[in-house]
């Protein structure tokens, strides 16, 4: 079959990097494998519009990634596509897996594919290919009558049968084997016109990093993160399937920098240990690497991040979150501050870079706590110190606290996201006010020291990339208006 796999144009509002979708890249592996003839159309590099691309390739199906903030971009694309073209339009992604019924009543989108997606997916296209075998011309509507049944047992989805009605079918078992996936298919995604997720190498450009996920899911559940409801267990691979990925990314693709996605690497450190002996006694470890996401900091010992390091890895982050130990307590992350502080401590000695994930607006949060977050990642004084607004993802515990307790300052799902200078609700005595002051204020007083400025000058990323550079230091720097126009305007429609 001809498989289309799209990701919805959405650029934030700040400058963000460009990458290649790993989602996508692994249904493309898995269609691939399947036999399908497959095309990854990643609107936001594409010059032509998606609309003649699908009339161009007439694709049999057409699967479309939404994350919060692109789902109404999502189903303008698919509303785009059915316009012009009938073939089933299936989403997936973090947003739909939460709340898919909200996307299956929208008349364009005919099913959702929750979690975890490529077993899901191939069960979908297998599924439509027997029905084709016996169609001279699809439409959806024969396709999903009642009467047809087409998605009876199929695990994993919400879908829209042709006379309206949503069906929710339970939850497909997550996959029990990581090393049985094909690997990414990079191959169907224009590299040279991504940039490098996340640089820890100093100007690389995007066809020469790539990403990798060496297992799956996480077995925490902060309060603040969309993940930690994400139908997906924590598993891992083997550390020979990493290594077989590795090679194939150094040695194929002439990867000069690795991204590891994983949203806590460091579970099993055994694990971990194996994988980085492996890449150093197969001579790959003079490509740069980096831990994209936090690593547990109760698990990230000198002598772990030591081996990691002769591995390769240049830089980890660490999900620090709050320098408050009180608000530390209330968002489930489960550890304190002095394991940040040793974890911080350890890196350094083994000559790593750090970054330190903070957030700004947490509920219970108060002048002084905000200023103690402040004052915790100058004390840590990683290399990059990520603050984040607050924003409060549906299905998550924060979500339910601010409908309970707070209010929402958004309602629209393309403002869910975390690096404006825009407070997202207001809770007791935290008002928009003071969490964007404390949130600018943050940056200011992170980065307007001398030794963040000296090393950011010192790159020649920052003198290539001058332009988008400033951009972004004028949008982080300046303050912006309050959003009082979206506020009296909610307040009009009664919806604050
Ligand atoms: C790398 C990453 C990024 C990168 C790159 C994004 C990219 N191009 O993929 C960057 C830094 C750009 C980024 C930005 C943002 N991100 Co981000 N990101 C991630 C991260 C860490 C890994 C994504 C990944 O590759 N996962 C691995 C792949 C295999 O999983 P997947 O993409 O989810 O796809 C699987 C399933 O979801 C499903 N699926 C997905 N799409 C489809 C489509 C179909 C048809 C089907 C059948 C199935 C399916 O099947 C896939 C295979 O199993 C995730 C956390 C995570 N662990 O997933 C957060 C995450 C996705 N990001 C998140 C957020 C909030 C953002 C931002 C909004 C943050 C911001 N700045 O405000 C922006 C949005 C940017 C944008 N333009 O969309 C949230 C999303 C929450 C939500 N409710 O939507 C996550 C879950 C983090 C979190 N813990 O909260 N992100
Ligand atoms: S913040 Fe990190 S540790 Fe906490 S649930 Fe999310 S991915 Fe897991």
């Amino acid at each position: 079959m001809r498989v289309a796999l799209i990701n919805p144009r959405f650029r934030l509002p700040i400058d963000t990097r460009t990458t290649a979708h790993l989602g996508l890249a692994y249904l493309a592996a898995v269609s691939e494998r399947r036999g399908d003839e497959v095309v990854i159309f990643d609107c936001d590099v594409e010059q032509e519009s998606v609309v003649d691309f699908v009339q161009r390739f007439r694709p049999h199906i057409v699967g479309i990634t939404a994350n919060t903030p692109q789902v109404k971009q999502a189903w303008r694309t698919a509303k785009a596509i059915k316009e012009v073209y009938d073939c089933p339009i299936v989403l997936g992604g973090p947003h739909v897996s939460v709340l898919p019924e909200e996307s299956c009543e929208k008349p364009y989108v005919d099913i959702v594919a929750r979690g975890e997606g490529e077993d899901t997916w191939i069960d979908i296209c297998n599924r439509l290919e027997r029905y084709l075998e016996d169609q001279p011309e699809f439409h959806t509507e024969a396709f999903l009558h009642p009467e047809n049944d087409v998605f009876k047992d199929c695990l994993g989805i919400t879908y829209k049968t042709s006379d309206g009605q949503i069906h929710n079918h339970p939850d497909r078992p997550t996959i029990a084997d990581l090393d049985s996936l094909p690997f990414p298919a990079y191959h169907l995604f224009k590299m040279d016109r991504y940039t490098n997720l996340q640089p820890a190498t100093d100007h690389v450009d995007g066809a020469r990093s790539f990403s990798i996920m060496t297992s799956r899911g996480c077995p925490y559940r902060c309060t603040f993160c969309s993940q930690s409801i994400m139908p997906i267990k924590w598993r891992s691979r083997s550390p020979e399937s990493v290594l077989a990925e590795w090679r194939h990314l150094v040695e194929d693709l002439g990867a000069q920098e690795i991204g590891v996605l994983d949203d806590s690497a460091n579970i099993r450190v055994k694990r971990l240990e194996e994988m980085a002996n492996l890449i150093i006694e197969n001579n790959l470890n003079h490509v740069p690497w980096i831990f994209v996401n936090g690593i547990r900091a109760n698990l990230a010992s000198k002598e772990l991040l030591g081996l990691l390091k002769k591995a390769g890895l240049k830089r980890t982050a660490f999900g620090v979150e709050t320098g408050d130990p009180e608000i530390m307590k209330t968002i489930d992350k489960k550890i304190d501050m002095d394991t940040i502080r040793q974890a911080f401590a350890n890196a350094k000695a083994v000559n790593l870079e750090t970054i330190g994930f903070f957030i700004i607006g947490l509920p219970g949060e108060t002048r002084e706590s905000m200023q103690r977050t402040i004052d915790f990642a100058i004390e840590l004084d990683p290399v990059i110190a990520n603050f984040s607004m607050m924003t409060p993802y549906p299905g998550t515990k924060v979500y339910e606290i601010v409908k309970r307790q707070g209010r929402f300052l958004i309602n629209d799902w393309e403002d869910y996201v975390f690096f404006e200078q825009q407070a997202r609700y207001e809770m007791g005595e935290m008002t928009a006010e003071l969490v964007e002051e404390m949130y600018r204020k943050a940056y200011r007083r992170f980065y307007l020291r001398p030794s963040p400025i000296i090393r950011r000058l010192k790159t020649k990323d920052f003198w290539l990339n001058l332009p988008r550079n400033v951009r972004i230091a004028l949008n982080t720097f300046l303050p912006k208006k309050e959003k009082t126009g979206l506020r009296k305007q909610m307040e009009a429609e009664g919806a604050i």
